[in-house]
């Protein structure tokens, strides 16, 4: 008994981790056992009743098991690819978890997330198959809590492996910088795959990176439940009492391979046999009956009512129903509709305006809205985007960011589990390329991957556009990089009506809306801009239906479909083709994913002619998408080939002569709408 006194540790505690461990491991052993059963030819991962990899975190219950103590329903947990430790530990639906690894409809996701994707939405518990990727989300709802006055906290757990990831180091400079109440957890089990901690890691101990964000940290020795205990216990209550954040090392071990299947090349074959001689479970075992916590009768009581539930979870699982190939096609979006039609004309505003408008509306009436990014406080964006908001909402809620893309776009979907209605702003699309984890992997496929449990209501803005000598890192487009991905939304407004409209119904959209101003289209007094994109905006909020696209010019001799920028070029060419006597159709898409096909396919039904106008490059582009559309779908109607005006496959250059030779223009489409129809 001494040691549990003197260290404070309530006995009833200590044999909740003893259970929670033994519950762990007798999991994986199940689990493992099921996996390789029917996997013929051997370590077939097609086959059996469990598909896909497997990583199991038998020896590994010390970093978890405190979790079934310190923590409530209500606090948060992201985790890795080796999750069922962690699962259990947070108290994670058994049944529904088993069902989701044998990829069950009765599954946690339906069977679309599968075991290194286990959402539990009551338990707050979500996990990813990105090394690293645990650290922005926890930072999210971390910042959600503080926001809110809460005393939850955040767990993210990573490896060894995720050590030297940078979403990592963003989290970690974030959590500090903002003192908010997330515990990073560093599972250290010497092996990345293959690669010892010693070959990727030049630290002495895994804690001592907290150093350089001047962040608490502890190192927990020897795979020990105590020790961790304890350190999470301080944690924890550090978290709880707005202190800010901790940073947690704990040399633990993996007893099977990285994943089922492994041939485990790499480490001594004795290295598992010395590991499970020092056997946590075992030891603190011991060390409950030395200290008479509990008989020998107690624990094999506490032992088998473990195996009970979960021979119970797998039985459930055995007994589901498999899904319906179909069923794939369900939960890519979030359902939810709403429309606002605007009462008045409103009075002429430049995009940027009405953008920080509609904003501003949204954020007053809504509290869960804020927006996050670089310079968007006092700056009020770099484009503009949140003019004036700052002033009316202050730092809290108007948040200029560190350049960490990572991890306060990834911060995002922490967020909006959490209940907010994050905005952030990508500065230019061309910085996507620090950031596209996040929204590519889990902004955009949380919601399938849970089956449709968890709600991703994130508005991403982000500027677009060149023509303004920028060059080859802040000129691009874009768009199909990101409409490509299943789960993402993706608008470009054209004009000021269209951009308060948009915004609004991208923050109220309950799925993630990228939201692409083209900088040439804000109207600000230091770039030129079409007086075409200045239009009246009503003074109250409004929507404009998202996916939705507009006939800004009805014609009947072509359809010419184009979008933000290319809009004002395809309008004033068509004022110039009815000079010739052609009367030209010009689409706005609006919405580039998804794409209204109803709208251009009712134009050429009654032109017989397409031309697709777009800013971005050729290839695999956005007008690739409309001329497909045409010719799979409209291909009876139409007199000729679609055709289309893109940007070159090139960089975008920066003298202006190769800018504007490479830009689509109005001349051009002049030209190519005669060469089509004269
Ligand atoms: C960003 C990323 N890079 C690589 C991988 C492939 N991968 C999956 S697990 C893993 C090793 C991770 O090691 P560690 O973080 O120590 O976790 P452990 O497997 O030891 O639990 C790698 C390289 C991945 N999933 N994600
Ligand atoms: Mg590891």
């Amino acid at each position: 008994m001494v040691i549990f006194l003197q260290e404070g540790i309530k006995s009833e505690d200590m044999l909740t981790i003893y259970y929670t461990m033994v519950k762990s491991r007798h999991y994986e052993e199940k689990i493992r056992e099921i996996y390789l059963n029917d996997k013929k030819p051997l370590f077939n991962i097609a086959a059996g009743k469990i598909p896909g990899e497997m990583h199991l975190s038998a020896g590994q219950e010390p970093t978890a098991a405190w979790m079934s103590v310190l923590l409530r329903d209500d606090d948060f947990v992201y985790s890795t690819h080796r999750p069922h430790h962690t699962a259990i530990s947070k108290g994670v639906d058994l049944n529904k978890m088993t069902a989701e690894i044998m990829g069950k409809k009765t599954g946690l996701g339906h069977g679309k997330g599968g075991h290194m994707h286990l959402f539990d939405p009551q338990k707050h518990f979500a996990c990813a198959g990105i090394v690293g990727s645990s650290f922005p989300p926890a930072v999210g709802a971390a910042l959600s809590f503080k926001l809110d006055g809460k005393d939850n906290v955040a767990v993210a757990f990573g490896g060894d492996g995720s050590l030297n990831q940078g979403m990592f180091m963003e989290s970690m400079n974030l959590a500090s910088l903002w003192k908010l109440p997330v515990i990073f957890i560093i599972e250290n089990n010497e092996w990345a795959i293959s690669v010892n901690v010693k070959d990727s890691t030049p630290l002495i101990r895994d804690s001592d990176r907290a150093l350089g964000f001047n962040m608490p940290s502890k190192y927990v020795p020897d795979n020990d439940p105590i020790q961790m205990y304890l350190a999470a216990k301080e944690a924890v209550e550090r978290a709880r009492s707005g202190k800010g954040p901790t940073l947690i090392s704990i040399d633990t071990y993996r007893y099977y391979g990285h994943f089922e299947g492994d041939p485990e090349v790499y480490r001594p074959k004795d290295e598992v046999k010395n590991l499970m001689a020092k056997d946590p479970i075992k030891r603190l075992r011991d060390q409950i009956l030395n200290e008479k916590l509990a008989s020998e009768d107690e624990i094999e009581r506490l032992e088998n009512s473990a195996l009970e539930e979960i021979d119970q979870a797998v039985k459930f699982a055995e007994d589901s129903p498999d899904p319906d190939g179909n069923d794939a096609l369900a939960d890519v979006y979030a359902p939810g509709y709403y429309e606002q039609e605007p009462k008045s004309r409103g009075r002429k505003l430049p995009m940027y305006m009405a953008i920080s408008e509609g904003i501003s509306q949204e954020m007053e009436k809504d509290s869960s809205v804020l927006y996050m990014g670089e310079d968007v406080g006092v700056y009020g964006g770099i484009f503009g985007a949140t003019t004036g908001l700052y002033k009316k909402f202050g730092p809290e809620r108007v948040r200029d960011t560190p350049i960490s893309e990572s991890a306060f776009i990834g911060a995002s979907s922490g967020l909006a589990a959490a209940g907010k209605r994050p905005i952030v702003e990508l500065m230019f699309t061309d910085f996507l390329g620090v950031t596209f984890d996040p929204i590519m992997n889990h902004i955009a496929k949380n919601y399938y991957m849970s089956g449709g449990n968890v709600k991703m209501p994130i508005v991403i803005t982000t500027a677009i556009g060149g023509g303004y000598g920028d060059a080859a890192q802040h000129s691009q487009t874009l768009f199909p990089i990101f409409a490509h991905i299943p789960g993402l939304k993706v608008v470009v407004p054209s004009n000021s009506y269209d951009a308060k409209g948009l915004m609004i119904s991208a923050i109220r959209d309950d799925n993630p809306v990228i939201y692409m101003f083209h900088k040439g289209l804000m109207g600000l007094p230091w770039m030129p801009y079409p007086q075409s994109s200045v239009v009246e905006v009503p003074e109250e909020e409004y929507t404009v239906p998202i996916g939705k696209a507009k006939i800004v010019k009805t014609g009947n001799d072509i359809t010419i479909v184009s979008v933000g920028s290319t809009v004002h070029m395809a309008l004033e060419a068509a004022d110039e083709l009815k000079k010739d006597g052609i009367d030209a159709e010009v689409i706005d898409l609006r919405t580039v994913k998804p794409i209204d096909k109803e709208t251009i396919l009712n134009s050429i039904k009654k032109t017989g002619y397409m031309l697709a106008v777009d800013e971005d490059y050729e290839s695999y582009g956005l007008t690739s998408e409309a001329i497909s559309i045409a010719s799979e779908l409209g291909f009876k109607d139409l007199k000729t080939a679609p055709r289309r005006i893109a940007y070159p496959d090139i960089p975008v250059p920066y003298s202006r002569n190769m800018e504007s030779f490479s830009l689509p223009s109005s001349e051009k489409i002049i030209k190519t709408v005669k060469e089509m129809i004269m």
